[in-house]
C-alpha cells in the first residue's frame, strides 16, 4: 500500500489555482451576487484527484464551497462560483479564500470582495433590494440580471439582462417584490438597444407597468396597471404615475419589436 507523501500526495502540491476576476464587487441583495471563475490545473506528471475548498468571510456566501474532481495531467478545470451577501449586510471588505490539494500543502489564493449595501433613502432605486420573479427565463439570461444594478445594454451578453424562454409567445412578465411596502411613482425600463442589437428591433414595444394591489379582503389582491407604453422603439423609457404604496412592481410585456422574446436589461423603481 502506498504511503501518504508519495505519488498522488505530491501531485496535490503541483496544482495551480487562478480566480477570474481577481477581485469582486458584491451588492448585499438577492440579485447582487457575482460569479468568479475558479480554475485548477494539474501541473504534475501524474493524474490526481483535486479537492478545492472555498471559505468566505462574513457576510459573504459562496456556492459551491467544495470542488472535487479527477484531473488528468495538464488539465484545467473551470468552475463558476457564486459569491453573494444577504440583504441587510453592511458595507464591508471581505474575502473568499480558495485552497487546493489533499495534503493541506497545496496552493492558496484569495479573492478580495467589496460588499455594498443597496442604496436607501430618497432617490434610491428600490428594485436593487427586491427579489425578482418572471413568467419564464432563458438559461443564459436569468431574471436577476434585470435588477443587478447594471443598466448598460452593451453588457447584454454577460448576463446582465432578462430574456424570457417562450419564443413568439406573449405576454411575459417580470416582477420585483419588496420585503416591505414602498411608495413608488416612477419606473425606468431599460430594454435592449445597442448598435449590435438596435432598440427598434430588439427592445420591448408594448408593456404595462403594474403594481400589486393587496385588495380589501384576504385573497382579493391583483395587479393594477399604473402606466402603459405602446409602440416603443428606444432603449430606455421612464414611466411616471400617481404615487402608490405597494409591495411589488411588475412589467407585463405584451410585445417586442421583433415579436420573438421579451428582453429587459434593467428595471429601476423609484419613490
Ligand atoms: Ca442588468
Amino acid at each position: 500500500m502506498a504511503s501518504a507523501g508519495a505519488g498522488n500526495a505530491r501531485a496535490g502540491d503541483n496544482l495551480t489555482l487562478t480566480a477570474t476576476p481577481t477581485t469582486l464587487n458584491v451588492l448585499a441583495a438577492p440579485c447582487g451576487g457575482r460569479k468568479v471563475d475558479v480554475a485548477v490545473r494539474n501541473d504534475s506528471s501524474q493524474p490526481t484527484y483535486a479537492d478545492v475548498l472555498l471559505t468566505a468571510e462574513a457576510p459573504l456566501r459562496v456556492t459551491p464551497d467544495v470542488i472535487s474532481s479527477y484531473l488528468p495531467v495538464g488539465y484545467t478545470l473551470h468552475t463558476p462560483v457564486q459569491v453573494s451577501a444577504p440583504l441587510g449586510s453592511v458595507d464591508s471588505d471581505a474575502k473568499v479564500t480558495i485552497r487546493a490539494g489533499r495534503t493541506g500543502r497545496g496552493p492558496q489564493i484569495s479573492v478580495p470582495v467589496v460588499v455594498k449595501a443597496p442604496p436607501s433613502g430618497p432617490g434610491a432605486n428600490l428594485a436593487l433590494s427586491a427579489t425578482v420573479s418572471a413568467s419564464s427565463s432563458h438559461a443564459n439570461f436569468p431574471a436577476c440580471g434585470a435588477i443587478d444594478g447594471d443598466n448598460n445594454p452593451e453588457d447584454w451578453l454577460v448576463a446582465t439582462g432578462w430574456n424570457d424562454a417562450t419564443r413568439l409567445i406573449f405576454p411575459d412578465w417580470l416582477a420585483a417584490t419588496f420585503t416591505q411596502p414602498h411608495q413608488v411613482s416612477r419606473v425606468d425600463l431599460y430594454s435592449l438597444g445597442t448598435a449590435r442589437y438596435p432598440a427598434d428591433r430588439n427592445a420591448l414595444r408594448d408593456w404595462d407597468v403594474q403594481v400589486w394591489d393587496a385588495g380589501a379582503n384576504a385573497g382579493s389582491g391583483d395587479w393594477r396597471t399604473v402606466a402603459s407604453v405602446r409602440g416603443n422603439t428606444v432603449a430606455m423609457v421612464s414611466s411616471t404615475f400617481d404615487p402608490v404604496s405597494t409591495t411589488a412592481v411588475r412589467i407585463l410585456a405584451l410585445a417586442s419589436n421583433d415579436a420573438t422574446y421579451s428582453r429587459i436589461v434593467e428595471l429601476e423603481i423609484y419613490e
